[in-house]
């Protein structure tokens, strides 16, 4: 099968952050390197989003043009990805001709067959910025629920979408002006028309994140309505009709389009032009977006309809949408520098570390955070300690005691098979796991390899059967060289630097994924190399001084904020209203002992969606917990957390599995919330 990966176009008006590093790039990277080593016939795409307001604001705060933002961005972003790591099949920019041939035949398609047409409009107009305001760029209160701060697109409280001239008082979001009403043309979209197929479309994809379907549900509930697909600005595509020739594409059209002009760019750079049309014009092509929650509505309805209309192309196949990561418990915000920025990242920390502190915390179904001391946490005492202290222990062993020669024997004893049928199903479980998007999973359990490898070491105890059992140690040996061998290619997708290192010391050439269920070793090791240092308290303290301090203009680019965190449900369920009976006595309550405890373990009761099995450390006691919320939380990322707990409470069985107690949560529809302290406290401590 094809396989056409896209991450979201990045504007070109500002470097790349952790937020869209983790939502969109690093998510894609691991899934299409991990493809490469299956030898799948997969193509990554991507480019810079050239047009649009984001880019002439910035434009107009640096008083430079358009061409001159473009051109530094799409050079610094393309090094950023490059230095950590991301590989794209192609990098493109939608400021390139072929980019503006494909978009205009691709409108000229569209509209000739019926489904754009001009209409007369009343557009909101900033008299002092001189230009008609975009609808992200407009501020009012909200129509449908009066909540302020509500922009010209979408209320992020209500969910609901706005049209701006529906807005009260809308300000200029660029310099505080209210805006003029003002008369002009534009050519719409006919969204309306595709509102039964794109609903029946979206319906057949029943294996689709559910943030993806809400979303669409809530906008098929209000009505699809046409869109405005041009603009009068002076920057972009400009609009092929003889009758708008001082009109340019809405950004939103031309940049999906991007996708289709990137990989044609792609097939002409490989010497066979023509072979982008394998990918789009086959419908078998599975078509892969990874984006950021905030662009759903444009991948998942808008995109697909525009690719209906069209008609020769294939549609999207899955659409991996991220929420959002925060930055040490706060919204990310440009603006303010409440960012982290990757190419300053580079400049002084190695990429693999925040490939992994990133893959192991993807927000992939709910909002996240970065926190630079777990970030600390994770490159000393999981990458260091634990996966480079298990390669460069086995190396040194073998170069001490064996000259750097690996043992040629296979072992049969019993732990050493296990360690080999561990690798087995490990290999396997992987890459179930990344096939279906469970991306932070697969990162997690990739380590246990090493954490099993440390285990194994230990027990064996070589440096004593070096000396009572040279043939125990020999096999002990080999099986250590057998998983950094399987590491190799396991760690690829996550850890490209470092698998990198590990294949030069294995010397084995050119391996492949299924290469590590049954890994060979070399006759002898290379050279180790030193796979992490330790990040000390004066790395992290400095990028914490870096939050929120804002640089010169030359650094720092603010035309983006993040949208809002939580983007609610619009079909969200009122709460019930509080129920007065029965009414309970302070001692009744006091009989209720809750208690502050952290989750050890969390893992699936098998066979079921909704429950998952908790070892949660109560001070001096752990307890096995049988928690409803497996909808809401992946087991993995639960561990480390602190919870309330009912610790009081009779035992019960569920689905046969023994529960010593509950976790207090919050309800809201089919959205579950644990409740947890505000601050890190003992565990055990009473909650009163
Ligand atoms: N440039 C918005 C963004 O960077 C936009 C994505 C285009 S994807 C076709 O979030
Ligand atoms: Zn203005």
């Amino acid at each position: 099968m094809k396989i056409l990966v896209t991450s979201a176009l990045p504007y070109a008006n500002g470097d790349v952050h952790f937020g869209q590093l983790g939502g969109a790039y690093l998510p894609a990277d691991i899934y299409v390197k991990y493809h490469r080593l299956k030898g799948s016939d997969i193509v990554y795409i991507c480019g810079s989003d050239e047009h649009g307001v984001p880019i002439i604001l910035a434009a107009q705060r640096q008083n430079v043009s358009p061409k001159a933002i473009i051109d530094r961005y799409h050079e610094r972003i393309r090094q950023a990805f490059d230095g950590i790591g991301i590989e794209f099949d192609n990098y493109s920019r939608t400021s390139l001709p072929v980019h503006h041939r494909t978009a205009r035949d691709f409108f000229v398609r569209v509209y000739e067959k019926g489904y754009i047409k001009p209409e007369s409009t009343r557009q909101l107009y900033c008299p002092s910025c001189r230009m008609f305001i975009a609808d992200r760029y407009v501020e009012g209160t909200c129509p449908h629920c009066h909540t302020e701060g509500a922009r010209g697109d979408q209320c992020e409280a209500c969910g609901r979408w706005i049209e701006p001239l529906d807005l009260e008082s809308p300000k200029c979001m660029t310099c505080g002006a209210t805006p003029e009403v003002r008369e002009t043309r534009h050519w719409f979209f006919a969204l309306s028309q595709f509102q039964e197929p794109l609903r029946r479309w979206l319906d057949s994809k029943t294996n689709w994140k559910a943030n993806v379907k809400r979303f669409c549900a809530g906008w098929f509930e209000q009505g699809l309505r046409d869109r405005s697909i041009t603009r009068d600005l002076s920057w972009g595509v400009p609009v092929p009709l003889p009758e708008a020739r001082d009109k340019v594409m809405y950004v939103w059209f031309d940049a999906p389009i991007g996708y289709i002009s990137s990989t044609k760019e792609w097939a002409e750079r490989t010497g066979r032009s023509d072979r982008w049309r394998d990918y789009w014009l086959d419908p078998g092509t599975k078509l892969v977006h990874f984006i950021g929650k905030d662009n759903i509505v444009f991948h998942a309805m808008v995109w697909p309809a525009m690719l209906m209309a069209h008609g020769d192309f294939v549609l999207p196949g899955e659409i991996p949408a991220n929420e959002f990561i925060n930055i040490e418990s706060r919204k990310i915000s440009t603006s303010r520098n409440w960012a982290a920025w990757l190419p300053e990242y580079l400049a002084e920390l190695p990429p693999d570390p925040l490939r992994y502190a990133l893959a192991v915390n993807l927000p992939e179904n709910r909002d996240v955070d970065f926190a630079w001391r777990d970030y600390q946490a994770r490159s000393n005492n999981e990458l260091a300690d634990v996966l480079g202290n298990f390669v460069n222990r086995v190396a040194v062993f073998l170069r001490r005691n064996y000259g750097g020669r690996v043992p040629d024997v296979t072992a049969d004893d019993e732990p050493s098979l296990e360690v080999l049928k561990t690798i087995e199903a490990t290999t396997g479980r992987l890459g179930e796991m990344i096939e279906g998007f469970r991306l932070k999973a697969a990162a997690r359990e990739v380590m246990t390899l090493p954490a099993l490898g440390n285990r194994y070491f230990d027990g064996r105890a070589p440096w004593r059967q070096f000396r009572d059992a040279r043939a125990e140690c020999d096999r002990t040996m080999n099986t250590c060289v057998r998983l950094i061998s399987a590491l190799e290619p396991l760690l690829y997708p996550f850890l490209p630097f470092t698998s990198r290192k590990l294949g030069r010391l294995l010397g084995l050439g050119r391996r492949s994924w299924d290469d590590a269920s049954r890994p060979a070793v070399p006759a002898e090791l290379g050279e180790p190399e030193i796979l992490f240092e330790k990040v000390d308290d004066a790395v992290i303290e400095a990028q914490l001084a870096r939050l929120g301090v804002k640089e010169s203009d030359e650094t720092v680019q603010g035309a983006k904020d993040s949208v809002p965190a939580k983007v609610l449900d619009p079909a969200a369920s009122k709460p019930e209203p509080v129920k007065e009976e029965p009414m309970l006595s302070f001692e009744d309550f006091k009989k209720v002992q809750l208690r502050v405890a952290r989750v050890k373990s969390a893992e699936r009761v098998p066979d079921t969606d909704k429950l998952v099995k908790l070892v949660v450390n109560l001070g001096d006691e752990e307890r096995q917990i049988v928690a409803g919320i497996g909808k809401a939380y992946e087991p993995a990322a639960l561990v480390g957390r602190q919870v309330v707990v009912v610790a009081n409470l009779a035992p019960a069985r569920l689905r046969g599995v023994e529960s010593n107690g509950m976790l207090l949560a919050a309800v809201d529809g089919d959205r579950v919330a644990l409740v947890a302290p505000d601050a890190e406290v003992a565990p055990g401590s009473e909650v009163s």
